[in-house]
């Protein structure tokens, strides 16, 4: 079974996508998602330059073989451009063996470890009573979980904020950033009185999150995470900016507030102290941008060896078949906490053939063989790609900050 064609397809149906397409010579096809959020082309070009002229007649059975030749054959190892180029190839040689075994993926991992897993929601509202009520109506929808994110009194702009038509916002937009202003202090004052109130009025029988977005200094986020205690939150994530992974050290000895980081992370070595010293209880990290199903695997291995869960990103800018490939992980694997469930924006699904679905609070995975999702090629080419830039934050001063 050797690779015989491999294509990169650019598709904009609402948002943009980066898809890998893989042909062997008996005639499989297998996908990979290549999304990398405000870089995409970065990820296209790597693909299309330095890694499939690679790929031509290799034996796609060879996943961990070809994953490791593109690992360490590129000599400047891990980067978020590189990992989510070798994610695709990983994917998309994964839907390839599902579909020569006649097999969902789920069930070449291990098979079904739960009934279907477990997703949190996206509520937001431009003030508290506009959140409780989009908690409310996730609650009404099934969900067991809920992520609650609201504008903060004073600021222009707050990140994770819907748009009121849908809860599938894309904070990426125009070709030029578009900039906020942050202040910590109205946002420390506000995020206790939130979940104050969501907890008053809904009351305990569900997991609410919150997501801090990398913006505080340890010891604000140490401080966030105590105030937030009697809420019992599932969890606080991104309090800090993760790429100091000592930082947690503070929060950890401050709050039992539980933790979760990752989703920026793209390997292994990102996390090693956050999960080796049990600083985090969840960890973020996705197939799409951590080296695919073969190295994620591995993060939630070692993970699982100090006590920590998976909480898998699933933002709507992956790909369909980014978040097929992260449920067959989530079914498979024993420390499975929560996957993150944002839908995607409805030209979508003009483009990608999905086969999970949502009921009740979990998504299931379909029993396709592959990763179950397929993707109509035409369709794609009719959304061409929009360049789309992530915001970026200053400090009232006009420093920057982080987003
Ligand atoms: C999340 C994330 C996203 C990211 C986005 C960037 O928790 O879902 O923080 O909202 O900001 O994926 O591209
Ligand atoms: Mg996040």
């Amino acid at each position: 079974m050797r690779i015989v064609d491999a294509e990169v397809v650019v598709t904009s149906p609402g948002r943009n996508y980066v898809l890998l397409k893989l042909t062997t010579s008996d005639g499989h096809t297998g996908w990979g998602d290549a999304t990398l959020n405000g870089r995409e082309l970065a990820v296209a070009a790597y693909l299309s330059e330095h890694v499939l002229p690679l790929l031509d007649g290799r034996d796609a059975s060879r996943i961990t073989d070809t994953w490791g030749f593109l690992y360490r054959g590129a000599y400047w190892r891990r980067g978020p451009v590189t990992m989510t180029a070798i994610s695709a190839v990983d994917q998309a040689l994964w839907d390839i063996k599902g579909k020569a075994a006649g097999l969902p993926v789920y069930e070449l991992l291990g098979g079904r470890c739960r009934d279907g897993v477990t997703v949190y929601g996206h509520a937001s509202g431009a003030g508290i009573e506009e959140t409780v009520a989009g908690v409310q109506d996730f609650l009404d929808r099934g969900y067991r979980a809920v992520r609650a994110q609201s504008r903060i009194p004073g600021l222009v702009a707050t990140y994770g904020i819907g748009t009121g038509v849908s809860e599938v916002y894309e904070p990426a937009v125009g070709a030029v950033p578009m900039e906020e202003i942050w202040e910590t202090g109205p946002y420390l004052d506000f995020v206790p009185r939130m979940m104050a109130r969501i907890r008053a009025e809904l009351g305990y029988g569900f997991d609410v999150l919150h997501d801090a977005h990398h913006r505080l200094t340890p010891i604000q986020a140490a401080t966030l995470g105590r105030s937030l205690e009697p809420y019992r939150l599932f969890w606080l994530e991104d309090p800090t900016p993760a790429e100091d992974q000592s930082a947690f050290r503070v929060i950890r000895s401050h709050t039992i507030t539980p933790l979760a980081v990752g989703e920026v992370f793209n390997s292994v070595w990102d996390c090693q102290q956050l999960i080796g010293e049990r600083l985090i209880d969840y960890v973020r990290t996705s197939v799409t941008h951590a080296g695919g199903i073969t190295h994620v695997r591995r993060i939630f291995d070692f993970a699982d060896l100090h006590g920590v869960q998976t909480g898998a990103h699933g933002a709507g800018d992956l790909s369909p078949v980014g978040i097929a490939a992260n449920l067959h992980v989530d079914m498979a694997i024993p420390n499975f906490g929560i996957q993150e469930y944002m839908g995607h924006v409805e030209p979508t699904a003009r483009v990608f053939d999905v086969g999970y679905h949502y009921s009740e609070g979990m998504l299931h995975v379909s029993d396709r063989p592959g990763l179950g999702v397929d993707v109509n090629e035409d369709a794609a080419r009719a959304y061409p790609y929009v360049p789309r830039q992530l915001p970026v934050v200053r400090l009232r001063d006009g420093s920057m900050h982080n987003w």
